[in-house]
């Protein structure tokens, strides 16, 4: 159980669920909100799966809404690669309509800041090139429940990431093919599919994400997700991936990659996803939520363990950099013995499970877990206070308290 009590419920924010449910409701009902003090609003209660996901595993996800479901943490235990039938789902707006999908290799995407800038359909991409990378999908706010101040947003525990598998073209074999980006470019830059409503000003709502031009080398336009066609929830029939990056920069139902000089002027990129002190609005003069810090959390046990010997399991990633040790305390911190990294190592944008096997008496535990990366970075005791309650990384609120009997 998490240390920290639940904040209360959030205000209304672009990324809160509650105000999709205006969305639905009317241009009117939207515009208004934009222009007026905002407005607490029931948050209608979801108890089981949307339609869009109705595939998925119920019993292994928490359901925060309909475009915010969580993974249980119990459901990761050592895994290696997350089912997609387990797989968080985190949608800021409305999904496509799932006609998309009828014909996934006529989707088509435009390719600009190239020199031969074109629009290319998923089954031209499929004849290009293939690669697969394994990388962890982590929403920023992943952790946002630890906070204190209650930061407005979906109320993530651990579960707002998963180790995905993906599979598609290096975007840079696609911008060397229509050649090379053109002069004077500085970042990656992906537009999502969904359909504005109308009467929206485009910026404020759509879902489009700059990321320093470095991440075009490692980027995917990626139709495959675990060896399966990209379904939509997680942004089939295309999707940008960029490896070791917060999951709001792996643009979902992709429809333009553009190599541009400025990040765009859309408010999920300008304001949305930027840190800075409690109480402080976004601003484009914050940091953006781009590369993924190190951290890790047990997943096994959760609440109570037998006498005897037992097995910590769980789950640790270095954003962009391999995981080089993983350490876990039985005492809250006050000592620490190294865990085993196990199973096989999918890549440095991949988790490693890591496991420690210990005896344990009657009593309560609490169990954290701290993890290096390759350049020595380690996850800090706290976390770091922001108003969003983004990066949170601090080992103290992700450990677990566990009673043998
Ligand atoms: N087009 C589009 N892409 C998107 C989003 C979105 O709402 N629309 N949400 C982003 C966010 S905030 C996250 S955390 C991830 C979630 O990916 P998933 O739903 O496949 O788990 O998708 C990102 N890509
Ligand atoms: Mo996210």
């Amino acid at each position: 159980m998490p240390a920290s009590p639940m904040p209360p419920e959030p205000p209304q924010t672009l990324d809160n669920p509650a105000r999709r449910t205006l969305l639905k409701g009317g241009v009117g009902a939207v515009a208004a909100l934009g222009l007026m003090p905002l407005i607490p609003v029931a948050r209608a209660s979801l108890d089981t799966l949307p339609d869009y996901v109705a595939w998925k595993r119920q019993q292994d996800l928490i359901l925060h809404g309909r475009e915010t479901i969580e993974t249980q943490r119990g459901a990761i235990r050592s895994g290696v690669v997350t089912p997609s039938r387990t797989l968080f789902v985190r949608n800021n707006l409305p999904a496509p309509d799932p006609s998309i999908n009828d014909d996934p290799d006529a989707w088509e995407v435009a390719i600009e800041g190239v020199n031969n800038p074109r629009n290319l359909t998923v089954a031209e991409l499929k004849r290009m090139n293939v690669t697969s990378v394994a990388s962890v999908l982590q929403c920023s706010g992943n952790g946002r429940a630890f906070f204190p101040h209650g930061a407005s947003g979906t109320q993530w525990t651990v579960g707002a990431a998963g180790c995905v598998v993906w599979t598609g073209v290096p975007l840079k074999h696609v911008i060397d093919e229509l050649g090379g980006p053109a002069d004077g470019v500085r970042f990656l830059t992906g537009t999502g599919g969904e359909e504005i409503p109308e009467g929206l000003d485009p910026k404020d709502i759509m879902v489009e994400r700059s990321v320093p031009l470095e991440a075009m080398e490692t980027a995917l336009l990626a139709w495959e997700m675990n060896d399966e066609p990209l379904d939509l929830a997680h942004g089939g029939p295309l999707r940008l991936v960029i490896p070791g990056y917060y999951g709001v920069n792996n643009v979902k139902y992709v429809k333009r990659v553009a190599l541009t000089e400025e990040e765009t002027e859309a408010r999920i990129q300008t304001s949305g996803y930027r840190i800075r002190e409690v109480g402080v609005g976004g601003s484009p003069d914050q940091p953006s939520m781009w590369e993924m810090n190190v951290k890790s959390w047990v997943t096994l046990p959760l609440e109570s363990a037998h006498e005897g010997r037992n097995l910590i399991y769980g789950v640790a990633f270095g954003g962009t950099r391999n995981v080089d040790r993983v350490e876990v305390s039985l005492d809250g911190g006050e000592s620490w013995q190294d865990a085993e990294l196990i199973g096989p190592d999918l890549g440095p944008y991949a988790w490693r499970p890591f496991v420690l096997a210990t005896e344990l008496s009657p009593g309560d535990y609490r169990i954290v877990s701290r993890a290096t990366d390759e350049d020595g970075n380690s996850q800090p005791r706290e976390r770091y206070e922001n108003e969003r309650g983004y990066l949170h990384n601090g080992w103290e609120d992700h450990g677990v308290t566990v009673t043998v009997a």
